[in-house]
């Protein structure tokens, strides 16, 4: 199966590190497309940054689509566009932040979110509301950290930050299991898993793996509801490419 993942971002040294992680625990029979937005923002960590990265990330749902990719994974912790995917895309589209909180709560009562800066945690906040999953979530913890000072290979200084932001997490929340809340952390799952004893999910492997298991079952998006196709009308200027056809 070909799974696309889309770094809504435009920063490559994301897309290859999520590439890595996501290649190191996908099946054999599974192809990891990792693509980026051609435009928009560097890192998505305000409600402007996500706006402006829509277009970027909607096009390449639809590209994935018209390639017939067998899912979509959104590789952000804001799951940016992830309703609007949806719509557009017959295939499933799982978003990194609601495919951690799922699988953290398969193998936990409770769990902590660990993400980036302050001004993300509100985000974070929304999401567990909008998913029902507020009540399984103890805190969202912001480690100070913006995305892009977690290049490709995160340093001792930030991965010890991050650790103690975990630690902490487990000592004063009480929490069972640690979410990570950046696509660049995913470097650091298996490391803090070691380190903390607990479960500790990156949502770009839980995306991956939750999406083989989607496809083997062949499940697709619903187009009952919510998620039915956009109506046919016309867009005009930039966005004309996205006008909806029969
Ligand atoms: C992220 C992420 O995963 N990618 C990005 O650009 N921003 N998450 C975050 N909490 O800021």
């Amino acid at each position: 199966m070909r799974i696309q993942l889309i770094n809504p971002n435009t920063t490559d040294d994301m897309t290859a590190k999520m590439a890595v992680a996501a290649r190191q625990v996908a099946s054999a029979g599974t192809q990891i497309l990792a693509v980026q937005s051609s435009t928009g923002p560097a890192s998505i960590e305000s409600a402007s940054d996500e706006a402006l990265a829509l277009p970027g990330l909607l096009a390449r749902i639809q590209a994935g689509e018209a390639m017939g990719v067998d899912a979509h994974v959104i590789a952000c912790f804001g799951d940016p566009g992830l309703r609007a995917a949806r719509e557009m895309a017959r295939a499933p589209v799982i978003g990194i932040a609601e495919a951690a909180m799922q699988m953290a709560c398969l193998v936990s009562a409770s769990f902590s979110v660990v993400t980036t800066l302050e001004r993300t945690v509100a985000t974070a906040e929304r999401l567990l509301r909008d998913y029902g999953m507020a009540a399984r979530c103890r805190r969202v913890r912001a480690t100070g950290i913006a995305v892009l000072e977690l290049e490709a290979q995160t340093s001792n200084a930030l991965r010890q930050k991050i650790r103690a932001e975990c630690e902490r997490a487990l000592a004063e929340d009480g929490a069972g299991a640690i979410v990570l809340g950046c696509a660049g952390m995913a470097d650091l799952c298996s490391e803090l898993t070691a380190q903390l004893g607990v479960p500790v999910i990156d949502g770009v492997t839980a995306a991956v793996k939750l999406a083989e298991a989607l496809v083997g079952l062949g499940m697709r998006t619903s187009k009952q509801g919510d998620y039915a196709p956009p109506l046919i009308k016309p867009f005009t200027g930039a966005m004309a490419q996205f006008a909806p056809s029969a």
